[in-house]
C-alpha cells in the first residue's frame, strides 16, 4: 500500500482528496452493484476494476510512460482511438461521472452546467484523478458549448489537441473537414510520440478497436432474451469500466462474460423474472460511477435492457470497415465511422431517431426513458423529438433529468414507480 501511496505523490495527487474519493466511490458501488442478486460470476473482474483500477493498472501506465510511451486522455466518443493506439500510445477516458470534484470545479466553472463538464474539469483542478495526471496530452472535440470553452481551461493545464467536429457531417464539406481533422490529429501524435502512423499499424488497431467493439456488441445482443441475462447495472457497469482496461484483456474478459451469459440464456436464467417491464433508456451518457438511474429502476423490479447512448450501443453500433490497405483507404474508413456517430450535438440528426426506434423493436422493450443530465441543452431539446416519435408509435415514454447527487432520487423512484405501473396497466388492458 505505501508503494501506490509513493506512486500517486510522485503524480502530484491530493492524497487526503483521492482517499475520499476512493472511499465514497467504493461504497456507492457496493449500496448499488454488490446487493444485487444472482450476478454472473464473471462479474467479479469488472467489480474490482472500479475498486482496484487505480491500484492495479497504475503501475502498468507509469513503467509505460517510463519506457518514454505516451498517454492520451480523451473525453468523448468522437476522439479516434485507433489513431492512439496506431502511434503506440495509450487511451484513457477522463469522462467524470462522480458528485465528489464537482465542488473544485464550481469555485471556477459556473454552477449551471452540465454534471459531467464540472465532474471532468474538477478530477484535474482537484488533482484526484491519477489517469489525469498520467496524461501527456488531452484530446477534445468541439461538440457541446461547455465542453468546448472548459477545454479551453483544461489546456492551461495540460496540451490540448481539439478537434473540430462539423455539426453537420453528411455533407460533402462536412466530410471533408473530418478528414481533414483526422489528418491533424494523426499529425499531432506522431510529433507527441516520435513514432509514424504507417498503414500497418493503423489497420493493427482498428482490427483491436474493431474486436472491442464486437466484444461489447456481443454483450447488448444477449440483453434481447426475455428475462435478459445480466442486470442492466451490470452491463452499464461493464461498458463504464472496460473503456479504461487494457485493451485486449478487457476484449477477452468480454467474452468470458459473454460465455457465461450465453449458458445462462440456453438455461433460461436471467437478471430478473421474465415478466420484468423491459426499459429502454437513450440520452445523456452516463460515466462511472453514475449508476443512479439504473439502480432506482430496478430496485423497482424492471429490467433495463439497452442503453441508446455514448455509455451503450452509440460506442459499438458501427465498426471501422476499410475497403482498402492504403492510409486513404484506412482513413476514409474511420471518416465513414466517425462522421457517422449520431450524438445530439450534430443537426440534424434522423439516424438518432431511426435508431433509438429500431433498437426499442429488436430489444422487445415496454417503455422508454428520456434521460437527460441536467443542463445537457442538446438531449434535451433532441428529447422533444425522440417523445414525438415514441408518442406517434404508442410507446411510454417518461422524460428524467437529473444529475450526480442523490437529492433527486426519491423523487425519481415515485415517477418510475408511477411509470412502471402505467405500462403494467396498459400490458393488462391489451390481454383483456
Ligand atoms: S458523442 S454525447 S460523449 S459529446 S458534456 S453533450 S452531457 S452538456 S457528453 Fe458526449 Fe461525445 Fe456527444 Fe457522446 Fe450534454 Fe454534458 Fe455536453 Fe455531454
Amino acid at each position: 500500500m505505501s508503494g501506490i501511496i509513493e506512486l500517486w505523490k510522485t503524480l502530484g495527487i491530493d492524497i487526503d482528496k483521492h482517499n475520499k474519493l476512493l472511499q465514497s466511490q467504493g461504497s456507492y458501488i457496493k449500496e448499488i452493484v454488490a446487493i444485487q442478486k444472482n450476478r454472473p460470476q464473471k462479474m467479479a473482474y469488472f467489480d474490482s476494476l472500479v475498486t482496484e483500477s487505480h491500484f492495479k493498472r497504475l503501475p502498468d501506465l507509469v513503467n509505460f510512460k517510463a519506457q518514454g510511451n505516451k498517454i492520451v486522455g480523451a473525453f468523448c466518443l468522437y476522439a479516434p482511438e485507433e489513431l492512439v493506439y496506431a502511434a503506440g500510445a495509450v487511451m484513457v477516458g477522463l469522462c467524470g461521472g462522480a458528485q465528489f470534484p464537482i465542488a473544485d470545479a464550481e469555485t471556477i466553472l459556473p454552477r449551471n452546467l452540465c454534471p459531467l463538464i464540472k465532474s471532468s474539469f474538477g478530477f484535474k483542478i482537484g488533482r484526484i484523478c491519477p489517469y489525469f495526471q498520467l496524461s501527456d496530452m488531452l484530446v477534445g472535440e468541439t461538440t457541446c458549448d461547455g465542453k468546448k470553452k472548459m477545454y479551453e481551461l483544461l489546456n492551461e493545464e495540460t496540451p490540448m489537441h481539439v478537434i473540430e467536429i462539423p455539426h453537420n457531417p453528411n455533407t460533402p464539406h462536412g466530410r471533408t473537414l473530418w478528414l481533414k481533422e483526422l489528418e491533424l490529429f494523426k499529425e499531432r501524435l506522431e510529433e507527441l510520440t516520435g513514432n509514424k502512423i504507417t498503414p500497418e499499424r493503423l489497420k493493427q488497431s482498428i482490427d483491436l478497436i474493431n474486436n472491442r467493439r464486437a466484444a461489447l456488441k456481443r454483450l447488448s445482443d444477449l440483453r434481447r432474451a426475455i428475462p435478459s441475462p445480466i442486470s442492466g447495472i451490470d452491463a452499464l457497469l461493464v461498458n463504464q469500466v472496460s473503456s479504461n482496461d487494457n485493451l485486449g484483456r478487457s476484449t477477452a474478459k468480454i467474452h468470458e462474460l459473454c460465455d457465461e451469459l450465453d449458458e445462462r440464456v440456453r438455461n433460461g436464467v436471467g437478471a430478473t423474472g421474465k415478466d420484468a417491464v423491459r426499459l429502454l433508456v437513450t440520452g445523456s451518457p452516463m460515466t462511472l460511477p453514475n449508476l443512479k438511474l439504473h439502480s432506482i429502476a430496478e430496485s423497482l423490479g424492471a429490467s433495463v435492457v439497452v442503453e441508446e447512448s455514448c455509455s451503450g450501443t452509440r460506442y459499438f453500433n458501427r465498426f471501422v470497415s476499410p475497403k482498402g490497405d492504403s492510409m486513404g483507404a484506412l482513413l476514409d474508413a474511420l471518416v465513414d465511422r466517425y462522421a457517422a456517430i449520431n450524438c445530439a450535438c450534430v443537426t440534424p440528426n434522423p439516424s438518432r431517431l431511426q435508431n433509438v426506434s429500431d433498437l426499442s423493436c429488436v430489444f422487445k422493450v415496454d417503455g422508454v426513458i428520456n434521460y437527460t443530465l441536467q443542463y445537457c441543452h442538446a438531449f434535451n431539446v433532441e428529447g422533444v423529438k425522440i417523445a414525438n416519435l415514441f408518442k406517434k408509435q404508442d410507446m411510454p415514454l417518461i422524460n428524467v433529468e437529473s444529475d450526480y447527487t442523490r437529492e433527486d432520487s426519491a423523487q425519481i423512484r415515485t415517477r418510475l414507480e408511477a411509470f412502471l405501473e402505467l405500462i403494467i396497466a396498459k400490458a393488462e388492458s391489451k390481454m383483456n
